[in-house]
């Protein structure tokens, strides 16, 4: 999965990256003008697979991981700037947005106060009025192209029609429902409204946990799901991300931090996005792999190699927790907790499974 991290210049972009990577890449007083996105890559803790590796003694373990991407700031009104920046970001699976609502005065906000609403209000315009140029050209093309005797691909006309109508009413497309063929139609136009968004709020380490009135009126302001709204302190939370893993919690609780931002926001995105995890066991390697939620066996499969997909048999699944209860295959199949499922069978969160294929 790859998140892209975004928001206006000196909102605390890099301090979060970090933060969320464990990384220490500069962070700096002025706008940065990075060239390139800075980029890390982070495990998703899960309990249940360090559980499964500690039974299987595998000689490989593996986790699911998360790509993080930092880039350069939006800046209101500045269109150019801001397609620049969308290109390198849209093809992300979900964006962190970050809103600055600490105080430092030698912290210059690009638009002279700290607002958080008025910021939220500013960044969720810039996707709107990108993706509405998005729009717009691509009809304005397809009515040039018409006018030369071609005709118009009549399902896509009539999807992007109804964007541009979304759009006009300042709803962004991650608001709006796409059948799985109008999603197909319009992919390759890679909108940025569309993107699955998680708002944080870079609070003062002063605030942290008092956050809930300015998460109620960015909700307000952005017509925006609370839930998807997290608050943290980008300073503190980046100190906490270079500790040795014996003093962080200690500090976290000195701090009242309930969880670190680093599993915050991967929980976040995960719920997000309908993701759920299934397991695969045995002697060579434990692994976790990340599906949406609703995928069939046959579609887990997939993810794991075409060619078990194509010679798909059956899949033995067992729940992590009855596996747990016995603490071996053996014990499971014995209690009666190994099931053989066919490909329309429904995966869950923490199904262990073993594949039966023949190519
Ligand atoms: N007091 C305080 N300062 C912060 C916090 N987060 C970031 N800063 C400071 O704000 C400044 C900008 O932080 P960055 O993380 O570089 O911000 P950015 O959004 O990446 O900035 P650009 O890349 O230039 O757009 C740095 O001096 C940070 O130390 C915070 O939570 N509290
Ligand atoms: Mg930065």
């Amino acid at each position: 999965m790859k998140i892209a991290i975004t928001g206006l210049s000196n909102s605390g972009k890099t301090t979060v990256f970090n933060a969320l990577t464990g990384l220490n890449v500069e962070t700096t007083i002025y706008a940065s003008s990075l060239e390139e996105p800075h980029v890390g890559s982070v495990r998703v803790n899960d309990k249940r697979v360090e559980t499964l590796s500690g039974i299987f003694k595998p000689k490989k373990t593996t986790y699911s991981t998360i790509l993080y991407t930092d880039f350069q700031g939006l800046t209101k009104g500045d269109n150019a700037h801001n397609k620049k920046v969308f290109e390198f970001i849209r093809d992300a699976d979900a964006l962190v947005e970050v809103v600055r609502a600490f105080d430092d005065d030698s912290v210059v906000h690009p638009d002279g106060s700290i607002d958080a609403a008025r910021d939220a209000s500013n960044l969720e315009s810039e996707l709107l009025l990108y993706d509405l140029d998005l729009v717009e050209k691509r009809l304005g093309r397809m009515a040039d192209a018409a006018k030369r005797g071609k005709r118009p691909d009549e399902t896509e006309k009539k999807i992007l029609e109804k964007c541009k109508e979304t759009l006009y009413k300042e709803i962004p497309l991650r608001k709006t429902h796409f059948t799985p063929e109008e999603q197909k139609a319009i992919v390759h136009l890679q909108f940025i409204s569309i993107i699955p968004k998680i708002i944080v709020i870079n609070v003062s380490e002063e605030t942290i946990g008092q956050a809930q009135p300015l998460i109620d009126a960015i909700a307000a302001r952005v017509n925006f799901d609370k839930n998807a709204i997290i608050s943290l302190s980008g300073k503190i939370e980046m100190e906490l991300a270079q500790l040795p893993p014996e003093d962080a919690e200690s500090f976290l609780k000195d701090m009242g931090i309930e969880e670190p931002a680093l599993n915050k926001v991967i929980n976040k995105g995960y719920e997000l996005l309908g993701l759920i995890s299934f397991l695969t066991v045995g002697e060579d390697e434990v692994r976790a792999w990340t599906i949406t939620k609703g995928m069939t066996a046959l579609e887990a499969a997939g993810k794991i190699h075409s060619d078990i997909e194509r010679g798909f048999i059956r899949a033995e699944a067992v729940a992590y927790d009855d596996f747990i209860a016995g603490g071996s295959m053996a014990e499971a199949k014995k209690a009666g907790h190994v099931r053989l499922e066919g490909k329309n069978y429904v995966v869950s969160d923490g199904d262990i499974l073993n594949f039966r294929f023949n190519v």
